[in-house]
């Protein structure tokens, strides 16, 4: 292997737009083994919800999607912005205000890939956004760019945790770093700030109590619990986090910037809106898995 491979790719990753890059050694150490028994806890106690697709067994063993897999690069795409949306409006999570970042991430991995291949021309690599089933916060806390909190947010020292994740898998092996150290410390603001107690134990999120995931993924006409103003994910345990309120820092980047509809559109308008307007409105966005008669639907349930 070349040497200084990974610091190279890391710098790329940097100049392709991520804020944060890091690099993880397959098939990662205890910790993750502990993240994996953690996730198989999860699922035994219901709390994915509806989620059916979290049980891909491929989510617990990352050579499954790159057989020969030997490295990960993490990567943090950083979409806080500085705006904020009119008071009294509903509310829309902010990883939904730019363009969708399962596409700004993917296309911005495959470049780096491409890179790869330049260097190492009989390499092999697959770009994992999400919807790829990795366990993505604990892949990226295996590559040092921040701990799991107790919101079940991965948090940055720099960044705090307005960063969205990607990962590039490899069959080189690049140098590792170190993994995150977690950095909760005594806090625990995240906790009670939940107002459906979706965080009834500290680093697990429960999402049949979760407003982002009655918000965005359940597909029933009516929903079991109040939204708090929320029509579109929920911000409100990364909103209180102090990492936040001290590291967050506006991007300037041009696909995290919001849509004008966002920041100002009351419920009243968006009552109005007719299924073209909302197919218009979140062209290229991450909130179209929200159908429009799911907008309507949530819209109606703020009351
Ligand atoms: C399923 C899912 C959801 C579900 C479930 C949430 C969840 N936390 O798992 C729902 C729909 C609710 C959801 C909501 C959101 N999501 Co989401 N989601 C995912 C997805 C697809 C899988 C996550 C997963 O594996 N969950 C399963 C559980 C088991 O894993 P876990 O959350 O990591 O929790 C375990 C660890 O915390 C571990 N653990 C860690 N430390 C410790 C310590 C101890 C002592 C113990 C016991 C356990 C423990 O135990 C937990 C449970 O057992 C990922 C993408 C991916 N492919 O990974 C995005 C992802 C996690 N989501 C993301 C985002 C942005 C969100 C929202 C902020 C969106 C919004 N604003 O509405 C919210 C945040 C809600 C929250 N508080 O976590 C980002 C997070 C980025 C980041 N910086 O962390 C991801 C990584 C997508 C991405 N590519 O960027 N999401
Ligand atoms: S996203 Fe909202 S509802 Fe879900 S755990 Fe965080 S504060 Fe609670
Ligand atoms: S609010 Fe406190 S406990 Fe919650 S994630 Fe942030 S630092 Fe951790």
């Amino acid at each position: 292997m070349p040497a200084g491979l990974a610091t190279r790719l890391k710098a790329q990753a940097l100049s392709e737009g991520f804020a944060i890059a890091g690099v993880a050694r397959l098939p990662g150490g205890e910790r993750l083994r502990m993240r994996t028994a953690a996730l198989q806890r999860w699922l035994e106690q219901d709390h994915q919800a509806g989620m059916a697709w979290m049980h891909d067994p491929r989510r617990q063993d990352a050579t499954a999607l790159l057989p020969g897999a030997r490295s990960v690069l993490a990567v943090g795409l950083n979409y806080y912005v500085s705006d904020q949306q009119k008071p009294g409006i509903p509310r829309i999570a902010r990883y939904g205000w730019g363009r969708d970042y399962h596409r700004v991430i993917d296309q911005r991995l495959r470049r780096l890939g491409r890179w790869l291949d330049q260097q190492q021309p009989d390499c092999r690599w697959r770009a994992c956004v999400d919807s790829a089933p990795l366990m993505d916060k604990s892949w990226a806390e295996e590559a040092g760019l921040g701990w799991i909190g107790k919101n079940g947010n991965l948090i940055s020292t720099s960044h705090g945790s307005w960063l969205l994740l990607g990962h590039l898998l490899t069959d080189l092996e690049l140098e590792p770093d170190e993994p995150a150290k977690p950095f909760c410390g005594s806090c625990s603001r995240c906790l009670p700030a939940c107002p459906t107690n979706a965080l009834n134990e500290p680093f697990v999120v429960d999402s049949r109590r979760c407003i982002a995931f009655h918000t965005i993924e359940n597909r029933d006409p009516s929903l079991p619990l109040p939204l708090h103003d929320w029509i579109a994910g929920c911000d409100i345990c990364q909103e209180v986090c102090p990492w936040n309120e001290q590291h967050a820092r506006p991007s300037s980047d041009p696909e995290v910037q919001p849509r004008p509809w966002i920041l100002s559109s009351t419920k009243s308008e968006m009552m109005t809106w007719s299924d073209a307007d909302w197919s218009e409105k979140l062209r290229a966005s991450a909130l179209r898995r929200i159908k429009p008669w799911m907008w309507r639907r949530n819209l109606r349930h703020l009351g």
